[in-house]
């Protein structure tokens, strides 16, 4: 068996999403997703003039040995981009075994440990009120977990997470004006003196059933993150989300000897290297890469492996830039893995995106239950794909008020 072809396309309804689709000489396909978000052209390009030209003529069932070529190969070594790449291959050589074999991808992992995966949604709002009316919402829908985010009183812009309209507006984040950011304004002083307080009086409003999260953003210093994780212990967060930018791990270890706030962490992560420490010293409790990030399922199932190892459950990264092809092959994982801990889930079944990626995964209650169709259960329409092309767009950045340039 023989890969004979690899089209990469890039595009989609108000995203660039970057898919991949491998054919292979007796008829069955394969699709993967390189969307890197506000980078979109960058993995296209490694495929299309590096990877694809090394990939025709080979056995696509050899998965792990195809993986390790282009990894070792490449001699320098991770990075986003390049695992944005590979991760593509691998999901897309996944979806083929599992349709040769004409079982749903879980099953190649070891079957199903769950029915249904616990979802999260977003909750926004410009103030306490609007937010717990955000929140208000997604309970009335059936979700279990709801992820809070809210405007703090007095600073210059609306912070992360909180969206411009609505409370059930997605904040998509990207801005397709072009490529030069805008620039949003932080203030930790008040952010400290208003979330710890809005997290207890949503606790009060929502009862003990409720899993709330929230994400810091990677917004906070070591001390201030332990002194933040502190007052917010009595709330019994679900999970406290990149407290400090993700990269200086030490900074964990402040923050454990503070407090025992669950810790959520790696959705900039691209490869075990990044977390192999974080989990092997337990500072972490909930582990987010996502599966297109970090180089595709066989790289992400090593991950979940380790953090099987010490406790550390799975939290996959599931923005609102994630393709729904990134989103299949997390719900495969989710069914099996024995260390699942919850999904960020946020629905995107728009008529056009349902058009373009006909699939039969299914969210009910705050609960997804993945299709049994066989392998990733996500189809990719080309025609649909025709009138979509590459938007330039951007995250914003972030300065303190005298100008300092800040973590997004
Ligand atoms: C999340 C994330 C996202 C990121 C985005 C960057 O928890 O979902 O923090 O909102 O900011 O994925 O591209
Ligand atoms: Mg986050």
């Amino acid at each position: 068996m023989k890969i004979t072809d690899a089209k990469v396309f890039v595009g989609g309804p108000g995203k660039n999403y970057v898919t991949l689709k491998i054919v292979t000489d007796q008829g069955v396909y394969g699709l993967g997703d390189a969307t890197l978000n506000n980078r979109e052209t960058l993995p296209a390009a490694y495929l299309q003039d590096y990877l694809i030209p090394n990939l025709i003529g080979r056995d696509p069932r050899n998965s792990e040995d195809i993986w390790q070529f282009f990894y070792r190969g490449a001699y320098f070594r991770r990075g986003p981009i390049a695992m944005a790449a590979f991760g593509a291959i691998d999901m897309a050589l996944w979806d083929i075994k599992a349709k040769l074999a004409d079982m749903p991808l879980y099953q190649l992992f070891g079957g199903k440990s769950r029915d249904g995966a616990l979802v999260y949604a977003h909750a926004t709002g410009s103030d306490l009120e609007d937010l717990i009316d955000s929140i208000a919402f997604y309970v009335e829908q059936g979700y279990k977990a709801v992820r809070v985010q809210c405007g703090i009183p007095g600073m210059p812009t609306k912070g992360y997470g909180v969206a411009d309209k609505g409370l059930t507006d997605t904040p998509f984040i990207t801005d397709f004006s072009g490529v030069h950011p805008k620039e949003e304004i932080w203030d930790t002083d008040r952010y400290m003196r208003f979330m710890p307080a809005a997290l207890s009086e949503i606790r009060d409003r929502f009862g003990p059933e409720l899993k709330i999260l929230h994400d810091v953003h990677h917004r906070l210093l070591p001390r201030e993150a332990a002194e933040f994780a502190k007052a917010v212990e009595h709330v019994n967060l679900f999970w406290l989300e990149d407290p400090t930018p993700a990269d200086d791990q030490s900074a964990l270890k402040l923050i454990r000897q503070h407090s025992t706030v669950p810790i959520a962490i790696g959705e900039v992560f691209n490869s075990i290297w990044d977390c192999n420490q974080l989990i092997e010293n337990e500072l972490i409790d909930f582990i987010r890469v996502a599966v297109t990030y970090a180089g595709g399922i066989t790289h992400v199932k090593r991950i979940v492996d380790l953090a099987a190892l010490h406790h550390v459950r799975t939290g996959f990264h599931g923005a609102p830039s994630h393709s729904p092809l990134c989103m299949a092959a997390q719900a495969h994982l989710n069914a099996w893995a024995p260390n699942f801990g919850i999904q960020e889930y946020l629905v995107l079944d728009t008529p056009e995106c349902d058009a373009l990626f006909p699939a039969k995964h299914t969210l009910i209650n705050g609960m997804m239950y993945v299709s049994d169709e066989p392998g990733l259960g996500v189809d990719f329409d080309e025609n649909e794909a025709a009138q979509y092309s590459y938007k330039p767009g951007s995250h914003p950045i972030v300065r303190l008020e005298d100008g300092t340039l800040w973590n997004y």
